[in-house]
Parts: structure tokens; sequence; C-alpha cells
């Protein structure tokens, strides 16, 4: 059996890519807001519902510029339960990461645990849309208003992804995507800060090229971390397939879902009503007690079937040494993230992902189980 990697990128046809190509040698503009990334700004802002995009060359750099363009400092209350670069922008702007613990159904920073983690250098709150299910970001809002603290979603996960209608990307400040080649949109890299206002969407326009706001004038200490033509005309080609890809996935997850729901021992993720899911991500929760074997015996035994599963998000961030000394990281402090990241795989799910994949994918976990079918 060929090796079946957690995720796949869903890529167009070579010669549509091609022809894009073409147009980028004739003009021989390759970067710095060339046609296709204007385009590309335009086109995306409309598919995703937001007023405001700005490109970015990834989703990290997205991240730190995003506290830059915010002025945020001091002290920033985020989650464990992610991938590192959520708590690296902080790093590289010298703030200090307060870990909150997350809620135990659906990962993501949990509201609940936001206020005591509040202090006189508290300035802002990133909490992260974790496999793309969205935060409760009413509470979230209720809470930084009180306090008057900003809001910036870690929207990684979170392309396309909707409440009532509503593109998740429309709350908190500003929200930062990925386009990441492992992502469910991507442009190789890639990445996009949202705003709500014209203002901010130029300080971050300025901020991604060095800083500048015309060609004499530099305003801010900024960065390079403009996104280039390839990369654009690559993210026009996606936008043609991303409904179709997403429900793709969907139906992978229905399967999933299908196959595994009475696996005891294993938690599935549900969908949540009023919510348009991108299925960026098919998270297992292993209860070793029920399920008779441990999370990484699992994962040892689907690797060896060629089954690449990946255990996002483990280990927490806050067991890594940059961040293991901060008192937040205490385990005491966050048990719920120490527990759901003992038991977590995410199984492969991609476009491409054929029915009889995950039919197999499910028997190996079917088969190891205590409740298998006698
Ligand atoms: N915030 C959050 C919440 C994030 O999840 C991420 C990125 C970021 C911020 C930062 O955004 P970016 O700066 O990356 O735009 C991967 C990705 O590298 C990373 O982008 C992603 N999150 C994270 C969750 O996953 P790895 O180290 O697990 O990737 P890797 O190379 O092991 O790839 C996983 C599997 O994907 C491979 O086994 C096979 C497949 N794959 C991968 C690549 C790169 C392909 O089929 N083709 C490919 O080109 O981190």
């Amino acid at each position: 059996m060929e090796k079946i990697y957690v995720t796949r990128p869903a890529l167009p046809p070579l010669a549509e890519f091609t022809k894009y190509l073409e147009q980028i040698w004739e003009s021989k503009w390759v970067t710095n807001q060339g046609q296709f990334h204007q385009q590309f700004e335009k086109e995306l802002a409309e598919y995703l519902g937001v007023k405001y995009v700005s490109l970015f060359a990834n989703g990290t750099l997205a991240l730190v510029s995003a506290l830059q363009v915010l002025r945020i400092t001091g002290e920033v209350i985020t989650t464990p339960y992610t991938f590192v670069a959520t708590t690296h922008a902080l790093h590289w702007n010298n703030i200090k990461p307060v870990f909150a613990d997350i809620d135990p159904v659906f990962c993501n920073l949990d509201p609940e645990k936001i206020e005591a983690a509040i202090t006189p250098q508290t300035t802002a709150i990133m909490p992260v849309h974790v496999y793309g299910n969205p935060c409760e970001v009413d509470k979230i809002q209720e809470i930084a208003d009180t306090y008057g603290l900003k809001v910036i979603y870690d929207a990684c996960h979170a392309f396309g992804v909707e409440k009532n209608i509503n593109s998740i990307l429309n709350f908190g400040d500003l929200s930062v995507l990925s386009f990441h080649g492992t992502k469910v949109f991507t442009t190789m890299e890639g990445g996009a800060i949202i705003c709500h206002d014209e203002k901010t969407k130029k300080r971050i326009d300025y901020l991604k090229n060095f800083g500048f706001a015309d060609e004499v004038t530099v305003v801010q200490p900024g960065i390079n971390a403009k996104m280039n033509e390839m990369q654009a005309a690559l993210g026009l080609l996606q936008l043609k397939e991303i409904e179709e890809n997403i429900s793709k996935r969907r139906k992978a997850a229905l399967q999933y879902r299908d196959n595994l729901q009475n696996i005891k021992g294993i938690r599935l993720m549900d969908d949540i009503e009023g919510i348009k899911h991108n299925y960026a991500y098919f998270p297992i929760f292993v209860s070793q007690r029920e399920y008779g074997k441990s999370r990484d015996e699992l994962y040892e035994k689907l690797k060896k079937n060629n089954i690449y599963g990946r255990r996002y998000f483990y280990p927490l961030i806050s067991h890594f040494p940059i961040y293991r000394g901060l008192s937040s990281a205490r385990s005491s402090n966050i048990p719920v993230a120490e527990e759901i990241a003992k038991g977590v795989i995410c199984l492969p799910i991609f476009p491409d992902l054929k029915g009889r994949e995950v039919e197999e994918i499910c028997n190996i976990v079917q088969s190891d189980s205590l409740s298998k079918p006698s």
C-alpha cells in the first residue's frame, strides 16, 4: 500500500498554472503588488466575505505582523494547544505568552479560563480556531471589551469557516490565515491578515513592505513579508476549486464518522450547528483505558501500515524548553490541554483521499479496539 499522509495539497491542473506563469514571464512583474496579487486579494475578500485582505508570504510572518500592527506589548493570553508558530509570533515580538486552558470538546481556548490569566500587563488575547472549529467568539469579545484588550485570531486552520453565514474571520480585531501546503487552501507558502477597516489595511501593507508608505517615506520598521506573483496566481486557481475540495473533505469526514463512531475509547468531533466547517483535520482522541491500547501504540500501528497520521498538537507548546519556564506553562494550570494532547491523532484527510483508503484506516483503528466486532 502507498504511504498515506495526514494531508496532501490539492493542486490545480498544471497546464492552468503554466498559463499564468507565462503571463508572469511576459510581464516580468514577479512580486510587490503585481497584477495577480491585486486580483487575488480582491477575489479572496469576496470569496471569504470579509472587507480587507492583506496577503503575506506565510502565516507566521502574518501573525508576527498582526501583533506589530496593533502595537501589542507585555503579555498576551493564548492557548498551549496549537502549532508552535502561534506562540513563536509572540516571542518574536518580545511579548510574554500566558497560557490558559482549553475546552475539552473542541480544544479551543476556554473563555472561562481567560479572566484569571489577565494581569496589568495583558494587552491582548490570541485564540486559535483549532482544527477550523470556531472559538467562542462572542464570549471572548465580551471579555476583551470589559478589560480593554485586543483580540487577534490565529485562524490558520479556519479558511472558509462560517458562523451563521458570516465568515469567522469577521470576529476579533484581526484574523490571520495560512496558505501553507498542508492547509485546506494553499499557495504552497502563504498567508493573510484580515482586517475590517481601510486605515488598518494600509498600515498592514506598509508593514509587510519594510514600512514604506511611498517611495521616500518609511513609517515603521517593517519587514519583507510580501506574497509573490506565483503564489498569488496559484491562489486564484485554488479559489476555483475550493468548494469542491471542501466537499470532498466532508465526504471523507462523514465516512470516518460512520465507521468510527461506535468504537469504545475513540472520541470524534462532531459538526457544530450553524457552522460551515472546512474539514481541515480529522482528530480522534484515544482513551487507553477504554480502547485497550495507547494513543502511541495506535499511532505506530498505523505507521506500520503506511498511514502517517500526526499527533497535532502533541507535545503542548508549554513543554518546549523556550516556554516551559513560564508559570502559566505548569501542567496544573492547563490540565485539559495536557490530557487532550496525550490522546490525539489526526487521521489523514484531504480531497484526493479515496473511500477505500478511509475504510482501510478505519479497519486498523477498529481492529485494535476492545469493542471490535467478534
Ligand atoms: N498557526 C497555526 C495554528 C498553524 O497550524 C500554522 C501552521 C501556523 C500558525 C503557521 O503558518 P505557516 O507559517 O506555516 O503558513 C505543518 C505545517 O508546516 C504548518 O504550516 C502547519 N501549521 C502545521 C500544523 O503543520 P509539519 O511540520 O507537521 O509539516 P510536515 O512537513 O511534516 O507535513 C505534514 C504532512 O503533509 C507530510 O507528512 C506530507 C504532507 N505534505 C507536506 C508538505 C510540506 C505534502 O504532501 N506536501 C508538502 O509540500 O507542520
